[in-house]
Formats: C-alpha cells, structure tokens, sequence
C-alpha cells in the first residue's frame, strides 16, 4: 500500500464557476485527503514555469493566459495511489471525452472546443507530483496525517 502525494489544482474556471466545493467533495468521496491548500493568483512567468514542459505546443499560449486570468485554489492531497486516484476521479483532458461522473465530465461540460477550462490539474508521475508539489507548497505548509 503506497500513500502518495500529488498537487490539485481547481483552476481559475472552477473558482469563476463557484464549484470549488464540489470539487473538493469529489476529491474526498475517493478517499484523497487535502493536506494543503491555497488561492493562488499565478503570474505570467510563473505559469509559464508551471507549465513549462508544454512550452511550444499550439496550447501554450492560451493556457498561460487562462491559468492566470483569476485565482485558482492549489491543494496536496494524499492517499492510497493519490496520483492515479486523483488522474481518474479528474477525467478524459479534453471534457468532451471525459465520462459522466467525472470532475472534467460534470463540471466542464460547457467549455467547447476551450480545452484549456477543464476545471481541474493534477500530477501525472510521482516526480511530477514532488515538483510541482514544491512549486506551490514549503513542508510547513503541508499537513500530513
Ligand atoms: P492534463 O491536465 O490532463 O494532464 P495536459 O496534456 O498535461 O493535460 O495539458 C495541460 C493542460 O493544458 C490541460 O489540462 C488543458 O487545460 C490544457 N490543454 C491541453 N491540450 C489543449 C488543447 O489542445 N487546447 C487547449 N488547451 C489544452
Ligand atoms: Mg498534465
């Protein structure tokens, strides 16, 4: 039984949509854990250092610019396999194609071809998940069970 850590983000359409708690109960009916949490405006250089393993795709752009368009709330969360756990409850990255009963599949439904407004982040790999854990978090500020 490995307990992981791995960063969530609900992204600053989340927080416009006023459906972070939502997002947060969803994360908790699967047994994650928020062990950390802030609102957090990112700017520009951040989020590009934040996203830098996207830098050149056809996204880039838009999503810097989304990610800093308004607040958005980081949390650590843990638990039993948190990262995967965190990557299915999150849904498909494109919400078209993420399943009914998914954060992505409920809650970003509207978005259109905006694929950047998928409501939700999180940590694709354990090194990822270290990463971008400290990106946002000292030790201090995370609380462990
Ligand atoms: P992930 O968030 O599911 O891990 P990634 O491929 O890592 O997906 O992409 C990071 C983020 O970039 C996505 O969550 C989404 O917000 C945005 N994104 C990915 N592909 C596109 C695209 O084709 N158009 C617009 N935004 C995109
Ligand atoms: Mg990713």
């Amino acid at each position: 039984m490995v307990i992981e850590r791995t960063l969530s983000m609900a992204k600053p359409d989340a927080v416009e949509k006023n459906c972070i708690g939502a997002v947060v109960a969803r994360l908790e009916q699967v047994g994650l854990k928020v062990v950390a949490a802030k609102m957090v405006l990112l700017t520009r250089s951040e989020a590009e250092r934040f996203y830098a393993v996207h830098k050149g795709k056809h996204f880039f752009e838009t999503l810097v610019t989304f990610i800093t368009s308004g607040p958005l709330l980081a949390m650590v969360l843990e638990g039993e396999n948190a990262i995967l756990k965190n990557r299915e409850v999150m849904g498909a990255t494109d919400p078209r194609k993420a399943l009914p009963g998914t954060i992505r599949g409920d809650f970003a439904k509207d978005i259109g071809d905006r694929m950047e407004r998928n409501v939700v982040h999180g940590s694709d790999a354990p090194e990822t998940a270290k990463n971008e854990i400290g990106f946002f978090f000292g030790e201090m500020e995370i609380f462990s069970r």
